[in-house]
């Protein structure tokens, strides 16, 4: 069995990459478009796709953007990377640094981390500094502490990110024929719905596809800083992914929202638990909650009559559900635990959790 092509190698002709980049891979992209059929018969949206980045290697679209940041920090004779996180980021850095044999160090915000990304910085072997502070002051650190130790910064401020993540453009536009009518995103910091909208653009450019889908990106109420045009000092929400306050790619996000005619809105966390639950009990699809504000925010739009003359559209399920058992288990209110005993196991059987 010859082994996939590699993210680099696939769209080699598209990437800022050379014969001298290393081809580094886990197996990242090519992830699985899914019908969506409840959503479709919800909203009476013809076609409704998810995009489930969950099933990258590290579980995130992460993965996409830093296969390209770290061959080109290894291109360029790196010895350390760096970043700030909510996680999924952390979690993909610390997976290549570790295949790439470089060193990786990752600043959290202290107490607002899944377990499940925790684990996984852990695990690979990535030094784990927690700041007491949140998103905003972790990155503002990484970034001074990169400038100090001589470390590459792999933070979405780094180009070479956004230009691995345009990929998941590429792919929709080739499963569907042609760019959807719409795409619904969620956005933390705004670095993934600038990275679709290069790809998109540059797939209408070369005829992969006809048209540009206009961008719908949604926030958090809590941490909702480009909805509402300001900074948010102190962001809230249970999706911590997207818990930020100043996003670094705001102006790239705003552009991609008014060039392709989008919107970015805010749903609340009741919202985001809500499509959480049902993309899993409906559609057997279990992402994180930051992925479900897309589908939250599509639900929101349908029902207010904000979806007319879309016949396909694309959610982005950003991150695996897997990643935050804990968010997962609150859904229960106990397990329930009986006596090895076929009375008892069908007496129990039919009880809610
Ligand atoms: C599952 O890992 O910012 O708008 O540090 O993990 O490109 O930031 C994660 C963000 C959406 C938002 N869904 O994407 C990080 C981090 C999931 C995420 C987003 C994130 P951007």
């Amino acid at each position: 069995m010859p082994e996939k092509i590699c993210l680099i190698d696939r769209y080699a002709d598209r990437l800022p990459v050379g014969a001298g980049t290393p081809r580094l891979t886990l197996g990242e992209g090519d992830t699985p478009l899914v019908r969506a059929p409840f959503l479709e018969s919800e909203t009476g949206i013809p076609e409704v796709w998810l995009k489930v980045e969950g099933a990258n290697p590290t579980g995130s679209f992460k993965d996409r953007g830093m296969v390209v940041a770290v061959a080109k920090a290894l291109e360029a004779g790196a010895t350390s990377i760096l970043c700030a996180s909510t996680g999924n980021t952390a979690a993909s850095a610390a997976a290549y640094a570790a295949r790439a044999r470089l060193r990786c160090a990752v600043v959290f915000p202290a107490g607002y981390v899944a377990l499940g990304k925790l684990s996984q910085a852990i695990v690979f072997g990535a030094q784990v500094v927690a700041v007491r502070g949140g998103f905003d002051d972790a990155l503002r650190l990484a970034r001074d502490a990169a400038q100090r130790e001589g470390a590459t910064l792999v933070n979405s401020v780094n180009p070479l990110r956004l230009q691995g993540q345009k990929t998941a453009a590429f792919e929709v536009c080739e499963a569907l024929g042609d760019a959807p009518d719409a795409l619904f995103i969620p956005v933390g910091n705004a670095g993934n719905i600038s990275a679709y909208w290069l790809g998109f653009v540059e797939a209408a450019r070369s005829g992969l596809a006809t048209k540009h889908p206009r961008m719908f990106g949604f926030q958090a109420s809590g941490a909702a800083p480009i909805v509402r045009g300001a900074i948010v000092e102190h962001p809230e929400t249970i999706a911590t992914a997207i818990r930020i306050g100043n996003p670094a790619s705001w102006d790239l996000a705003v552009k991609a929202r008014d060039e392709s005619g989008g919107a970015i809105e805010a749903v609340t966390d009741e919202d985001i638990l809500d499509a959480y639950s049902t993309l899993a009990r409906c559609e057997g699809i279990f992402c994180e909650p930051a992925s479900a504000a897309a589908v939250a925010g599509l639900r929101l739009r349908a029902r207010a009559g904000g979806t007319q003359g879309l016949r396909t559209v694309v959610c982005v399920l950003t991150g695996n559900g897997l990643k935050d058992p804990d968010r997962a288990m609150a859904l229960a209110g106990g397990l329930i635990e009986v006596d090895a005993d076929l009375d008892a196991v069908c007496a129990a059987i039919g009880r809610p959790l």
